[in-house]
């Protein structure tokens, strides 16, 4: 019996499943599985050769996709986000680290079987880093990858561990076994920055004040936003971060030197983002009532990221810098969404 091949997405229903499937669908011809625990939205339901709802921690789920699909990819986007994971912390490690766990456990099951590595692409965050004051994100300014990694939430510290988790993987896993299972999985990870996507709204996040900003806007609604008005992160548009996840798949392993990629497009402060946004629309109504605990959490981010490796070895370019994410992406397809 012969048994599909296909990419497997995971956290296929949140905001990243949603861009990466139609570029996965449409541009590389992928077969792709899809799985989620809710169910897919009908905008990218059909554009997957399969669609499931269940949870990666239900270890007979997986189980069951080794017996039907053979897996050479996996693109594991499923995770409880910072501010939520800071509600359910225990929960959080579950899903973020056990979810993790079991599926590069899958991604070593499917390699023997198919005899070829499965790469495992998995979205780290700026969330990894942990500034402890914001003298220090100032003097600290655009970070490189091994420096200030002292998150302080559940939630950067579960992507932090996966990063490690995924170079054990990569090297190390079984290492004392007669018969090792070296190299059967290629752990490659980005630390994303805030997204703003066009056509989705984030949900548990803390970056998510500048996406929330814009739709607000675009639909005539205020918005009180929970950090200060100088607060600065970096945040990219949906297709930029999309566009890299797939670059660094398609890197020759050769040119890569590490399994953790920064990557940065623009970093505006929270109140320079509401000026643009009063920009293109004229009547909106931004507040800024700074939220204490989730602004300490904003702060103990960076205010840049030093991306210089992700260039170098596999060529990322952002595909908008802030002014074309706003007129060439947000801000045609956000009025389309709301007219
Ligand atoms: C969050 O706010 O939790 C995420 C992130 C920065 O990884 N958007």
């Amino acid at each position: 019996m012969s048994r599909k091949p296909v990419v497997l997405v995971t956290g296929a229903n949140g905001e990243m499943g949603h861009g990466l499937i139609h570029r996965l669908a449409n541009h590389n011809g992928f077969d792709i599985l899809a799985l989620d625990i809710r169910e897919l939205d009908a905008d990218i339901a059909p554009l997957c050769v399969a669609t499931i709802v269940g949870d990666i921690l239900d270890r007979r789920l997986l189980e069951r996709l080794v017996s039907e699909f053979e897996i050479h990819a996996i693109f594991h986007l499923a995770a409880l986000l910072s501010t939520r994971a800071e509600f359910t912390p225990e929960t959080a490690h579950e899903v973020n680290v056990q979810g993790t766990l079991n599926l590069l456990g899958l991604a070593v099951e499917q390699s023997r079987w198919h005899g070829q590595q499965v790469k495992f692409l998995f979205p780290s965050s700026i969330a990894a880093y942990g500034l402890p004051t914001l003298d220090a994100k100032h003097e600290a300014g655009r970070v490189i990858e091994n420096d200030w990694n002292m998150p302080t939430t559940m939630y950067g510290c579960n992507k932090l561990y996966c990063e490690h988790l995924g170079r054990y993987f990569t090297h190390h896993y079984r290492q004392l076994a007669a018969e090792s299972d070296l190299q059967g999985v290629d752990f490659r990870s980005i630390r994303f920055p805030g997204l703003i996507s066009a056509f989705t709204l984030p949900s548990g996040g803390t970056s998510d004040y500048a996406p929330e900003m814009i739709h607000a806007a675009a639909q005539g609604q205020s918005y009180t936003c929970f950090v200060r008005a100088d607060t600065r992160i970096p945040f990219m548009a949906m297709p930029s971060a999309i566009g890299a996840l797939l670059d660094l798949m398609n890197a020759p392993a050769e040119a890569l030197s590490t399994h953790v990629y920064n990557i940065g497009s623009f970093n505006p402060s929270a109140g320079e983002f509401a000026e643009l946004v009063r920009g293109i629309f004229p009547d909106a109504d931004i507040n800024f009532e700074s939220d204490t605990k989730r602004q300490a959490i904003v702060d103990s981010w960076p205010e840049d990221v030093d991306d210089t490796l992700a260039r170098q070895e596999w060529g990322f370019r952002p595909r908008y810098n802030l002014t074309q994410a706003i007129e060439d992406y947000l801000l045609p397809n956000i009025r389309q969404r709301y007219t």
